[in-house]
């Protein structure tokens, strides 16, 4: 409650208190179809991500209330928290009538929501990581849900296709991540800056704290898996060892949490960068494109940083498969730009 407090101090007066679910109806206005229809998937988002909250936080509860395949007081079987989230997202935005297509990191292929009420009129489609990170949550350590939103690409009113979740990720119209933390935070974008917001528990309500989030330009944080050192390209290998250097700003400090949307936004606030390359275990790397890396290259691009494949940009893939993996590089701005530099300079 304190924390809550001190940042309402460092708001400005109109920002002050202003609760998500005004921040929605208030920024309406500029999406580019105002229908209502991308502040009400919003809105589930919201929703799903409190219910999902209050599971994750019950997670080190799981001695005393029975372990994933146990059966609970009520006779219900406990699920894992992953098939938990994936199941309350997909149930908040489907019944709740506001998107025509959902895929999903747990499911093998897309899920075609027919409204028998209205000949499935909904624009919208959603790709999602429910749980990201989730072997974190056995420790006690943060996790989170990514997600991403896209207007369908085939006639409205037909069943969705393979096509409108294949889009570049420069096409989406939100996208964000909530994160289950010391804090609950939601963080998203529509394409008009990055905003967070904190939940306070005790009434069940996000607040603004973190309006138009921005990456510092520079940063000192590097984040990887340096376990894997041995098996990344030379590029990599040689952009690691000049993070090392003393020289400058440098050595950078060494951040890995091991879940994608904490190390993210930790390096959004302190200026860093996040790399998962590929590897000679891993050719195409381990990140998903369509529901991890689309979603936090937009954030990251709205927050005046930047990603990439170590080639190029993230949002200009063309994607081929819905489960397609990418290298990643994302960040802080002129880290992720040297990354590139020595991708490329080296053979
Ligand atoms: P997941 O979707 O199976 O949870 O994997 C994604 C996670 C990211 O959150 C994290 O950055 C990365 O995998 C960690 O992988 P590793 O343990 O190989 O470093
Ligand atoms: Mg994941």
């Amino acid at each position: 409650m304190r924390y809550l407090y001190q940042i309402a101090q460092l708001l400005p007066m109109s920002k002050k208190n202003q609760t998500l679910g005004e921040f929605i109806i208030e920024n309406q206005a500029y999406f580019k179809y105002t229908s209502g229809e991308l502040s009400r998937l919003i809105n589930s988002i919201r929703l799903a991500a409190k219910v999902v909250n209050h599971e994750v936080n019950k997670a080190g509860l799981v001695d005393i209330i029975g372990a994933a395949g146990d059966t609970n007081i009520q006779g219900e079987d406990q699920q894992k928290l992953d098939v938990y989230a994936n199941d309350k997202f997909i149930q908040t935005l489907t019944n709740r009538n506001i998107v025509c297509g959902i895929a999903s990191e747990e499911e093998d292929d897309f899920i075609s929501i027919n409204s028998q009420d209205d000949n499935n009129q909904n624009k919208y489609i959603v790709l999602i990581d429910p749980l990201d990170g989730s072997s974190n949550i056995d420790v006690n350590v943060s996790v989170g849900t990514i997600f991403s939103v896209y207007r369908r690409v085939t006639p409205v009113g037909t069943p969705v296709t393979i096509e409108d979740f294949l889009q570049p990720g420069n096409q989406q119209v939100a996208a964000g991540y909530v994160v289950y933390g010391t804090s609950t935070m939601l963080v998203y974008t529509t394409g008009h800056g990055v905003n967070g917001f904190t939940l306070n528990p005790a009434i069940g309500t996000f607040y603004l704290s973190h309006p138009d989030m921005q990456f510092p330009e520079n940063g000192n944080i590097y984040s990887v898996n340096e376990g894997n050192y041995i098996h990344f390209p030379k590029g990599v290998k040689n952009y690691i060892k000049y993070c090392q250097m003393e020289e400058g700003d440098r050595p950078y400090t060494s951040r890995y949490i091991g879940s994608l949307v904490s190390d993210f936004h930790r390096n959004m606030i302190k200026g860093g960068i996040y790399m998962y390359p590929k590897s000679s275990k891993k050719e195409e790397g381990k990140l998903r494109l369509l529901y991890e890396c689309n979603p936090m290259a937009f954030l990251a691009e709205q927050a005046n940083g930047k990603a990439s494949d170590g080639f190029k940009r993230i949002l200009d893939i063309q994607p081929t498969e819905l489960h397609q993996r990418v290298p990643f590089f994302c960040g802080s701005k002129n880290m992720v730009l040297k990354a590139e530099e020595f991708m490329q300079n080296t053979d």
